[in-house]
């Protein structure tokens, strides 16, 4: 696909099946063969939303197989490996084997993602023609989502309903600058490291306690309340009560309150003239916009008002009317702004079709188009990348990357 842009649609369709197809091990889709070689919680459920149209089987093979290294507690783990190589930390790091919580005999990492998974869980039921093996697979994929659920109320560190990421590794947005005053504060974030040593550091911090949401909530230094980790969540809260009464022939009650109890959260400790991240530690908003103050537009349920603030500011020379590659993932005028590193500047297909689906779900139909166009533009010109620079469209990173197809594929279904 690289250097050779598909001039069609049907063309650009067969190559982002060639790339999953390529990535795909006989269990489960890598993020990207030679840098990620295992499997990553959130780029399965975007795996999944991108087969749930062409392949339900294997959609919901995607997200079993993920499942299958789901802990005792809930936690559905950000990383299963599938072997011991290829990635840092590994799971001689991890250490999984170790803890009371972690499933035998499959080796995990031991934090989480962002909980998108029912709703690709939904996506795929919603769009499959084989409704016998699409009803089948809920069921077998529901009390995990349960339970992953249940886990999630654990990780209410700051007791106010929403759940608080422990490692900016669970965000999905890994170098983020919402994350580097909370690191900074805390003594895992000792200055004069690179970003990586204090990542690691705060993952040994995790290991070395058990991974426990007791230690989280009473004394793990980093504690951070995330809007975009937030918002997923109470759209997997709406997706849950759907297949509660579509599919599983559950209450579908018990998800409605929860999304309802994350809406006000999310409201009432996050919103000031966006959304920012809390850090739980200081009780401080961390005063940096950026790409995960949408996540919150996914609630269909959000106040029109704040709907209203959210998209001037998404359409602002801020974000999308400053680059010819929207939308870019931190705030272009922000100090912390870098063009070129990861979660600091560039676009990523990701976000950008979160947002489509966020503009969609409020009916601003205009916005929503745009971005499906300009998105499908980025990869029609560069390729499946990892992400890209938002004002020339350059890709960067890895190459044939596995949710950039993925999503691709769901964009042209449109
Ligand atoms: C990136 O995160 C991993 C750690 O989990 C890394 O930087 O090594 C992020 O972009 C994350 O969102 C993604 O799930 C992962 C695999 O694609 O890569």
């Amino acid at each position: 696909m690289e250097g050779r842009p598909a001039v069609d649609d049907a063309a650009l369709g067969r190559a982002a099946l060639a790339v999953l197809d390529a990535n795909w091990t006989g269990v489960s889709t890598m993020p990207a063969p030679g840098v990620y070689p295992h499997q990553w919680s959130l780029d399965s459920a975007f795996v999944a939303i991108g087969l749930a149209r062409h392949d339900t089987a294997r959609a919901g093979q995607e997200l079993l197989s993920l499942l299958a290294g789901q802990w005792r507690t809930g936690m559905v783990p950000h990383i299963v490996f599938h072997h011991a190589g290829g990635y840092f930390p590994g799971p001689s790091m991890w250490r999984s084997a170790e803890a009371p919580d972690a499933p035998g005999g499959t080796q995990t990492s031991g934090l989480t993602q962002p909980p998108l998974h029912a709703y690709a869980v939904w996506r795929v039921w919603q769009q499959a023609a084989d409704r016998e093996l699409a009803a089948r697979f809920v069921r077998l994929a529901w009390p995990s989502l349960v339970a992953q659920q249940a886990y999630l109320e654990t990780r209410d560190v700051g007791g106010a309903g929403l759940a608080a990421i422990v490692h900016p590794w669970e965000s999905g947005m890994d170098d983020s600058p919402a994350w580097d005053e909370p690191l900074a504060t805390s003594e895992a974030g000792r200055c004069g490291d690179g970003y990586h040593d204090r990542y690691f550091r705060l993952a040994v911090l995790c290991r070395d306690h058990g991974y426990a949401s007791s230690y989280y909530r009473d004394e793990h230094p980093f504690a951070v309340e995330d809007p975009l980790f937030n918002g997923v969540w109470l759209l997997s809260c709406d997706a849950m009560a759907r297949l509660a009464s579509e599919v599983v022939g559950a209450d579908p009650e018990p998800f409605l309150e929860a999304a309802a109890r994350i809406r006000v959260a999310l409201l009432d400790r996050l919103w000031d003239d966006a959304f920012y991240a809390r850090d739980v530690r200081t009780g401080r908003l961390v005063p940096v916009c950026t790409i995960g103050g949408f996540g919150p537009m996914l609630d269909p349920g959000l106040p029109r008002h704040v709907v209203e603030a959210l998209t001037s500011l998404l359409e602002s020379t801020r974000f999308m009317g400053a680059t010819g590659y929207p939308v870019p993932s931190c705030d272009i005028r922000a100090p912390e702004f870098d063009r070129g590193q990861y979660w600091r500047g560039p676009s990523w297909i990701s976000t950008n079709w979160l947002l489509s689906r966020a503009a969609a779900t409020h009916g601003l139909d205009r916005l929503s188009e745009i971005l499906v166009a300009s998105t499908l533009r980025l990869v029609r010109q560069g390729g499946f990348r990892e992400c890209f620079d938002p004002f020339d469209g350059t890709g960067h990173g890895c190459r044939d990357f596995s949710w950039s197809a993925a999503l691709t594929l769901d964009l042209l279904g449109r």
